[in-house]
């Protein structure tokens, strides 16, 4: 009997934190990745340092966040990723003060091959991933030719997102704090 292995799916996930020792939350959480099934962490983007988004009530009484990227390869399909990275969270004690308010980390799926979808637990790619200046800029540092599918070509998307003190702080596994 032949046994018929698919090729592992290319993956980014975002990766922010703005509470509790924040690098080191970003850490833990890419080793995490790496220890899923049937999931490697091929490439990071290095820890980036941003300002917290506005929201639509103009609430911005937050820490500044701690970011990152990875890209993985990996054999689980969009909604078990979506499982695992949840129970991440969970263990990394996550708490949630509130749409877009504080947290300890958060773990999004990016991009996943070429899907695009909209369902009630998974869009793909990410909403607002275009907008992002603390995702785009990243995913420059893991592959600056990366087209974002139904969005657009990465080199272009960032010409329209000014950078709004977004700061590379170097490797993730070297910062110190
Ligand atoms: N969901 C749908 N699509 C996805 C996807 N592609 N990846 C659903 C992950 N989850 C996805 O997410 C709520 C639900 O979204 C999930 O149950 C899942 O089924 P959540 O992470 O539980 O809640 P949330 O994080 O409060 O909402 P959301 O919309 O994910 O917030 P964002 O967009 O992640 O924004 N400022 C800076 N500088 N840096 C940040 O990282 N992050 C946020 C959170 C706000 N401000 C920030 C940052
Ligand atoms: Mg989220």
């Amino acid at each position: 009997m032949k046994v018929v292995t698919a090729d592992p799916s290319i993956v980014y996930i975002g990766l922010g934190s703005n509470l509790e020792r924040p690098p080191q939350q970003i850490r833990k959480a890419m080793r995490a990745l790496d220890e899923l099934p049937q999931t490697r962490v091929v490439a990071d983007s290095g820890l980036f340092l941003s300002k917290p988004m506005v929201t639509a009530a103009g609430q911005t009484t937050q820490p500044d966040y701690y970011n990152a990227v990875a890209r993985i390869e990996t054999r689980l399909g969009p909604y078990e990723l979506l499982d695992q990275l949840h129970r991440i969270e969970h263990a990394q004690h996550r708490k949630r003060m509130g749409h877009w308010g504080p947290r300890t980390i958060d773990l999004d799926i990016l991009i996943y091959d070429d899907i695009q979808m909209n369902d009630e637990r998974l869009t793909l790619p990410h909403a607002g991933v275009q907008q992002r200046e603390f995702v785009l800029y990243p995913l420059h540092n893991i592959d600056s030719s990366l087209e974002i599918p139904g969005r657009g070509m990465l080199d272009d998307l960032i010409k329209h997102c000014p950078q709004n003190g977004l700061q590379y702080l170097g490797t993730i596994e070297g910062y110190e704090q």
